[in-house]
């Protein structure tokens, strides 16, 4: 077929007519190279208008080069700032998804906090370190002889019961007290010695607002030459002022323990009420000779406290359970 410069003329006005309407719709920049590839690439659409310009006679031939050229010009400065513009656009997008407003309110993080129980052992624990002991740690399973009998509790006392200890199938047990600790410590250290015992202890009591089966003492043990009641009495004494803080009316009542003689509890004057805070005692000679300690040479002083006790007593808590059951309104409060 011969094309005449007149065809030509308009294919290449419909060429011009048609790719501008498409690049002004173009949204991407893949978009945009497929029309650049489909009209000015090298098996495009120009160049197969373009074949046709050979069969031109040499006066027409310049004129129509020139009009192709102005047309591939106006194609390749339309294509050239459509991409500017979707690149521009791209980055404005990108810079408005990833503006930072530094006015902005910060996320709130709530803090976590110290369980009620846990901040009463630390206040014990930090009292008894100004006063020079050093905190022992021990295991929660127990030989019978750690926990009763290194501590004069023969298999035939009262508090040996099945009623009243956990029992495991392999003859052990969980501790009913932390003096099992103290055992344990004697036994690998040599007196003089000033230590706590702080820990989770285990007795069968059911459960009610004042008991349950597992609970925390914090018991206290020195041994030394000449330790006597009046070094008990004073370290109570001091520990009750930083506790309480304040020096309080203090009864010590007769008592008895089978790891200690005498043996006395402690009540404190608070806020009108009498609170029994501390068993306690001279530790017995059987304690001392169990762990391989001469009691015409050395003696010591023990005592336990409850943990529970003080926690309820000092934060007005009425119900035992509460420090057991992870209620996020209660322990909020602490
Ligand atoms: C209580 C108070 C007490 C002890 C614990 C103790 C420990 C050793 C030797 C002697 Cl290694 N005593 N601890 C002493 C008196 C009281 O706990 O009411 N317990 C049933």
């Amino acid at each position: 077929m011969i094309s005449s410069p007149t065809d030509i003329e308009t294919q290449l006005s419909e060429l011009n007519q048609d790719a501008t309407g498409a690049i002004a719709a173009a949204d991407n920049l893949e978009r945009l190279e497929q029309l650049r590839v489909n009209y000015l690439g090298k098996k495009g659409q120009l160049s197969q208008i373009l074949r046709g310009m050979g069969k031109l006679s040499a006066e027409e031939r310049p004129r129509i080069g020139a009009i192709a050229n102005q047309v591939k010009d106006a194609l390749q400065n339309s294509l050239d700032a459509a991409k500017t513009h979707l690149e521009e656009a791209a980055i404005a997008s990108q810079l408005e998804a990833e503006t930072l407003d530094v006015t902005m309110p910060g996320v709130g993080r709530p803090l976590g906090r110290l369980h009620p129980l846990n901040s009463t052992i630390d206040r014990f624990i930090e009292i008894f370190l100004g006063l020079g002991y050093t905190v022992a740690e021990g295991p929660e399973m127990e030989s019978e002889y750690y926990n009763f009998e290194a501590l004069n509790t023969p298999a035939d006392h009262p508090a040996r019961d099945m009623q009243d200890t956990f029992y495991l199938p392999n003859g052990n047990l969980l501790r009913t007290q932390t003096s099992s600790v103290q055992i344990r410590y004697m036994e690998t250290h040599e007196p003089p010695l000033r230590i706590i015992a702080p820990g989770r202890v285990y007795r069968r009591d059911t459960v009610d607002a004042t008991h349950s089966a597992v609970f925390h003492q914090v018991e206290l043990l020195a041994i030394d030459k000449g330790l006597t009641f009046t070094d008990l009495k004073g370290t109570i004494k001091e520990f009750v002022r930083q506790m309480f803080g304040e020096e309080l009316p203090m009864l010590f009542r007769a008592s008895y323990f089978p790891f200690t003689e005498p043996s006395a509890e402690v009540d404190v004057q608070w806020r009108g009420k009498w609170l029994e805070v501390a068993g306690c005692g001279m530790v017995d000679p059987n304690v001392l000779k169990a762990v391989g300690y001469d009691p015409e040479v050395y003696s010591g002083f023990a005592a336990g406290f409850g943990v529970e006790r003080f926690a309820m007593v000092l934060h007005q808590i009425d119900d035992i359970r509460r420090l057991y059951n992870s209620d996020l309104r209660f322990l909020r409060q602490f």
